[in-house]
Formats: structure tokens, C-alpha cells, sequence
């Protein structure tokens, strides 16, 4: 695994916890969907609903992949083994990238704001430079917007293991991981 690949996977880890307990469970799940939801009150209840059914699919995959002790519970040791067969993840990940991509998109005009994408990777816990530096990257037009396939394929590009030098390697301070 390449070693961005390596940074991103520990920052994501890190933000999955969203109790902060060191392990991911179910409840860290319903969190961050709670957190997600509540930071795009312009998007409806069906794409707040598909948001929800995202991270429990998202959680309810990892379980079964990843929690080799069956105790309910991901530690991160469990948890570097996502990185061995990623394409277990892909449909997963895919349904949760256009999740939150779709409310970053309230009027469905294919295009995100940099305000509306700030509230949401707010919520997940990136960091504020970290979040600019992504949506710079993804090259905002001039009104300072970036097309939702953009993003949707920014997310999927940070869960791959081979890759580097990606839009998603702003969100990782690598000074801190
Ligand atoms: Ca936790
Ligand atoms: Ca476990």
C-alpha cells in the first residue's frame, strides 16, 4: 500500500470513531450520520434518509468484513485489513460517496458550493485548511463551485490503496498522523 494510502486510512479511522472510544461501533455510525444530516438542512428527508442508509451500510459492511474477533467491535489493527481486498468496500463506498455528494447538492444542479462542502466535511471532523485545500483542489469553477462527479470520484480515490498524489491526500496532515 502506498503510503499516502497508509495516511488516509489512519485519518479515516480516526474521524469513523466518532466517540472518540478508540473502536468503531455501531453508535459511532449513527453519530456521524446524526452530525452529516443535521449539516445540510437544505436537502430533503428522502437524500437526509439515503445518507443514513449509507453509513449503517457502510458500517454494517465493515462489520462483516473486518471484525475478525466478532465482538461487535473494529479496532484499528481489524481495521488496516480493509486495505488488503478494497473492492469488498466498493459498493459501500460508492453508495456513501454519492450519499453525501448528493447533499452538497440540495437543488440536484450537479454542483456543490464551497460553503455547503464545508459544512459537511466539517461534520465528518476534517479539518478547516484541509477542506479548502480539497475543494481547491477539485478546481471550483468561478463562482466557486465543483461538479458532484468530482467529489463522488474524490471519495472513491481516497479509500484506494494505490494511490497517491490525489485530491484526497489535502485532507491528511501528515505531520500529525
Ligand atoms: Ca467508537
Ligand atoms: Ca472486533
Amino acid at each position: 500500500m502506498r503510503i499516502e494510502a497508509t495516511h488516509r486510512v489512519q485519518l479515516v479511522f480516526s474521524l469513523l470513531d466518532a466517540d472518540g472510544n478508540g473502536v468503531l461501533e455501531a453508535r459511532d455510525f449513527d453519530l456521524m450520520a446524526g452530525r452529516v444530516v443535521a449539516a445540510a438542512p437544505d436537502s430533503d428527508e428522502a437524500a437526509h434518509g439515503a445518507m443514513r442508509d449509507a453509513f449503517l451500510r457502510y458500517w454494517t459492511t465493515l462489520a462483516a468484513e473486518l471484525d475478525a474477533d466478532g465482538d461487535g467491535r473494529i479496532t484499528f489493527e481489524e481495521y488496516t485489513a480493509c486495505v488488503l481486498s478494497p473492492e469488498r468496500f466498493d459498493a459501500a463506498v460508492d453508495a456513501f460517496a454519492r450519499a453525501l455528494a448528493a447533499l452538497g447538492d440540495p437543488a440536484g444542479e450537479g454542483q456543490v458550493s464551497r460553503p455547503a462542502f464545508v459544512a459537511l466535511m466539517t461534520a465528518i471532523g476534517f479539518g478547516r485548511a484541509n477542506i479548502d485545500a480539497l475543494f481547491d483542489a477539485f478546481g471550483p469553477t468561478p463562482e466557486d463551485r465543483i461538479a458532484v462527479a468530482t467529489w463522488v470520484e474524490g471519495i472513491k480515490d481516497y479509500y484506494a490503496p494505490d494511490k497517491a498524489g490525489i485530491p484526497g491526500d489535502h485532507l491528511v496532515d501528515t505531520a500529525a498522523v
